[in-house]
C-alpha cells in the first residue's frame, strides 16, 4: 500500500523494537523474542566493545566464548535460564555468566553493552566488519580522529591520512578502501520496519514546525514498499505564505534539530540531509505545492521507471523532470501538482508506487490492464502464528483477541513441531493435547475462528516432522524448513518437492528461508517447486515478518502466473507482531497480486474450501477421482 504519513504515525505507536535508533539492523533486537542467535550477538558485541575499550584479554574472551557456545547450542537459552543448574553444566558458563544471560533474556539487552555504547557510538561496531580493521586499530582511529563510522574511515583513507600511522601503511590503506566498498554493497541497507519507524519519528518532528508545513510524504524505496531501504527520501511541501528563502531556511534549521541526528550532511537551498544514529541517511526536500506531484513521482522512482516515463514523455513532445511535465518546445507547463495528472497527461492509468520498477507496469497502464492490487482491508485471516506452547510470547486466547481486534475473521495457531527444539517444538503427545485444547475453544466466546494448525518442520529428506495421525487431526498444515539450510541445489529441490507431494501439506511457509541482510535464500529450482505447488494445490506463504518478507516480489508474480495461491501470514510471536501483515500485503502488491490471488482474503468457509483438501475428506476423494 501507499505509505502515508498517517499510517506511519500508527507504526510509530506500535513500535515494538528496542534500539530503533541505537544501532542498525545488526543491532536491532526484538525485545520480545530473544533467540540464541540474538543472545549470542549481544554477548559478542559486548566482547567487541570491551576489546575496543582496552579490556584485558581474559575479560572479553569469556564473552566471546559464551557467544560461540550459545550460537551452536540446540537448546533455547530462554528456556535454560529458568534452570540455572543445567545452564552451569555448559563449558565456560559460571555464576556470573548465568546472571548476564538472565539479564539479557529478561531485558533484551545487557547493561554493560549499553554502558559501553554511551562511551562509543554504536556505528563503531560497523568498523569491525571491515576486513583488515581489528579492535586495536578501531580504538586507535577513535581516540585519534574520533572516527566512528565507515564513512569517517573512508574519508581518512582517501585523504591518505592512514598510511603514515603506526601499524597501517599504504597497502593497508588500500585494503581498507576495498573493504569499505564491500561493506557498502553488502550492508548499509535497512529493514522496512526500521525505515518506517525512523520516517515516522522524523515526520513527527517536522510537523512540529506547525503551519509552515503543508505536508510531509515519504518517497523513494520506502514508498515503493521495497523490503530493504538504502536511505529515506522525504518531501515537505511549504504552506502558502511560507515559501520565502528565509522561511525555508528557518524550516531547515528546525528539521536539523531532530534529536535523533548523528551527523549533518548536505544543506542546500531546498534540501537537508543527515544520518541517524543507526547510520540511516535521510534526505529531506522542501518544495512548493505546485511541484509536489512531479517531485513525488521523481523521488519515488524507481530510477528505471522514471527513465521509461521520461522516454515516453519525449515521444509525446513533452519533457518530465522533478518540477513539472512541460512541452518540449515552448517549455510550457502541462502538469506537476499531482502524480495523477501527470500520468493522465502521459495517457497512462495511475500506477501504484509498488509497481514502479519498469517490469511491465507502463504497458499495462497504457492498456488499462493494471492489476487491482490486494489491500490490507481485504485480509480476513492470518495463517501462521506461535503461542506460548512453542516460542510465542502470548497465549492462544491473547493471540485470538488481538487478531479479532485487527479485524480478522479467522486465524491458525501454528506452533513448531518437535524437530525445532530451540523453539520448544511440540512432540506428538503435546501436539495432540494442543489440538484438543484449540478445538475446545468456542468461536462464540472468542469472536473469531481459531484453527488448530502447526508449523511442521520439513526434515532433511523432505519428510514431515509429524506422524500422519497428528497431521490428520490438524485443521491447517503449514510446512517449512528450519535446518540443513545449505544443501546443494539438487538436494534442496528434491527436499521441497517431497514436502509438496506429501498429501497433508497445505501451505509452505517462508519458502526460501531468507533473513534480510543476514541469510541468503535456500538454493533450489523455484520454477520446478512452483509447478509442483500448482499441480498439488499447495499454497505458498508470503511471510510478513519484516526480517523475512519471503516470498519476494518476483516469486510472488511467478505464483500468480502459474495459478499458485498465496497466503499472507505474519509468523507472529506475540500479539503486536500481528500488525506486520501490512508488510506482507505490501510485498504481495509488489508481486502484482490481486485479492483473488490471496486465499486469506476469502471468508472462512470459502477459505477452507480453497485450501488443499485433506486426505480422507470428501473433497479429497472427489479431487482424486477426477
Ligand atoms: P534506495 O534508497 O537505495 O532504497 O532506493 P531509492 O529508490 O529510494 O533510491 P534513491 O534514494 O537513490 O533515490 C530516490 C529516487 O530518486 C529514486 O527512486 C529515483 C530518483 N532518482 C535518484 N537518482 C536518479 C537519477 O539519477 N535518475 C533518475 N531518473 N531518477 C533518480
Ligand atoms: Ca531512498
Ligand atoms: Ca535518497
Ligand atoms: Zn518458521
Amino acid at each position: 500500500m501507499i505509505v502515508t504519513g498517517t499510517q506511519l504515525d500508527g507504526a510509530c505507536v506500535a513500535n515494538l523494537h528496542a534500539c530503533t535508533f541505537l544501532g542498525g539492523i545488526r543491532r536491532h533486537y526484538n525485545l520480545l523474542i530473544m533467540d540464541n542467535k540474538q543472545i549470542a550477538r549481544v554477548l559478542r558485541e559486548t566482547a567487541q566493545l570491551l576489546e575496543i575499550d582496552g579490556a584485558i584479554i581474559g575479560r572479553y574472551r569469556s564473552y566471546e566464548k559464551a557467544a560461540e557456545l550459545i550460537d551452536g547450542l540446540p537448546e533455547s537459552i530462554e528456556q535454560l535460564v529458568k534452570e540455572p543448574e543445567k545452564l552451569k553444566e555448559l563449558p565456560g558458563i559460571g555464576d556470573r555468566m548465568v546472571e548476564h544471560l538472565q539479564e539479557i533474556v529478561k531485558t533484551g539487552d545487557y547493561a554493560l553493552r549499553k554502558k559501553l555504547l554511551k562511551k562509543y557510538p554504536a556505528t563503531i561496531l560497523d568498523l569491525l566488519q571491515l576486513q583488515s580493521l581489528g579492535p586495536k586499530k578501531v580504538a586507535f582511529l577513535w581516540s585519534n580522529f574520533k572516527a566512528a563510522t565507515v564513512a569517517d574511515v573512508e574519508k581518512l583513507a582517501r585523504e591518505e591520512k592512514l598510511r603514515d600511522l603506526p601499524g597501517f601503511g599504504e597497502k593497508s590503506e588500500q585494503n581498507i578502501l576495498k573493504a569499505v566498498e564491500v561493506f557498502k554493497k553488502s550492508s548499509g541497507r535497512f529493514q522496512i520496519n526500521t525505515a518506517e519507524d525512523a520516517a515516522a519519528a522524523v515526520i513527527a518532528h517536522i510537523r512540529k514546525a506547525g503551519k509552515a508545513v503543508e505536508s510531509v510524504t515519504p518517497a523513494g524505496s520506502l514508498r515503493r514498499g521495497k523490503e530493504t531501504v538504502g536511505d529515506l527520501d522525504l518531501l515537505v511541501t511549504l504552506a502558502d505564505g511560507h515559501t520565502s528563502q528565509k522561511q525555508v531556511d528557518a524550516l531547515a534549521e528546525h528539521i536539523l534539530k531532530f534529536p535523533g541526528i548523528d551527523q549533518k550532511l548536505a544543506h542546500g537551498e531546498n534540501k537537508v540531509s543527515f544520518t541517524l544514529e543507526n547510520g540511516l541517511q535521510v534526505d529531506v526536500r522542501l518544495l512548493e505545492k505546485e511541484n509536489f506531484g512531479a517531485a513525488l513521482l521523481y523521488f519515488t522512482g524507481s530510477k528505471e521507471h522514471n527513465v521509461a516515463l521520461r522516454g515516453r514523455a519525449n515521444d509525446m513532445g513533452l519533457t518530465l523532470n522533478e518540477y513539472a511535465l512541460a512541452t518540449l518546445k515552448a517549455e510550457k507547463r502541462v502538469a506537476g501538482r499531482t502524480e495523477e495528472e501527470i500520468y493522465a497527461k502521459l495517457k497512462l492509468d495511475f500506477i501504484p508506487p509498488e509497481l514502479r520498477e519498469n517490469t511491465g507496469e507502463i504497458a499495462a497502464a497504457e492498456n488499462h490492464k493494471l492489476p487491482h492490487l490486494v489491500t490490507l482491508k481485504d485480509m480476513k485471516g492470518d495463517l501462521q502464528m506461535h503461542s506460548t506452547a512453542s516460542d510465542g510470547k502470548n497465549s492462544i486466547e491473547e493471540m485470538a483477541e488481538a487478531a479479532r481486534k485487527l479485524g480478522h475473521q479467522y486465524i491458525a495457531i501454528t506452533d513448531h513441531s518437535k524437530a525445532v527444539t530451540v523453539a520448544n517444538g511440540l512432540d506428538e503427545k503435546r501436539a495432540a493435547a494442543h489440538i484438543k485444547k484449540i478445538h475446545a475453544l468456542s468461536e462464540k466466546d472468542l469472536g473469531i475462528r481459531v484453527l488448530a494448525g502447526a508449523e511442521v518442520d520439513i526434515l532433511k529428506d523432505g519428510s514431515l516432522d509429524y506422524s500422519d495421525e497428528i497431521l490428520a487431526q490438524l485443521d491447517v498444515v503449514v510446512c517449512s524448513i528450519h535446518s540443513y539450510f545449505n544443501l546443494d541445489r539438487a538436494a534442496m529441490t528434491e527436499r521441497m518437492l517431497a514436502a509438496i507431494e506429501n498429501p497433508y501439506t497445505q501451505i509452505i511457509a517462508h519458502p526460501t528461508g531468507r533473513l534480510l541482510l543476514r541469510r541468503d535464500p535456500f538454493d533450489y529450482d523455484m520454477e520446478k517447486i512452483l509447478d509442483a505447488a500448482a499441480a498439488h494445490g499447495v499454497a505458498m506463504e508470503c511471510n510478513s515478518y519484516p526480517d523475512r518478507l519471503d516470498l519476494k516480489d518476483v516469486y510472488l508474480r511467478m505464483c500468480k502466473d502459474r495459478g499458485v495461491k498465496v497466503v499472507i501470514s505474519t509468523d507472529s510471536h506475540n500479539t503486536a507482531n500481528l500488525g506486520f501483515i501490512r508488510y506482507g500485503v505490501t510485498m504481495a502488491r509488489r508481486g502484482w497480486l490481486e485479492k483473488a490471488d490471496v486465499l486469506n482474503t476469502l471468508p472462512f468457509e470459502k477459505f477452507l474450501e480453497k485450501l488443499r483438501p485433506k486426505p480422507g475428506s470428501a473433497r479429497h476423494k472427489r479431487a482424486a477421482s477426477r
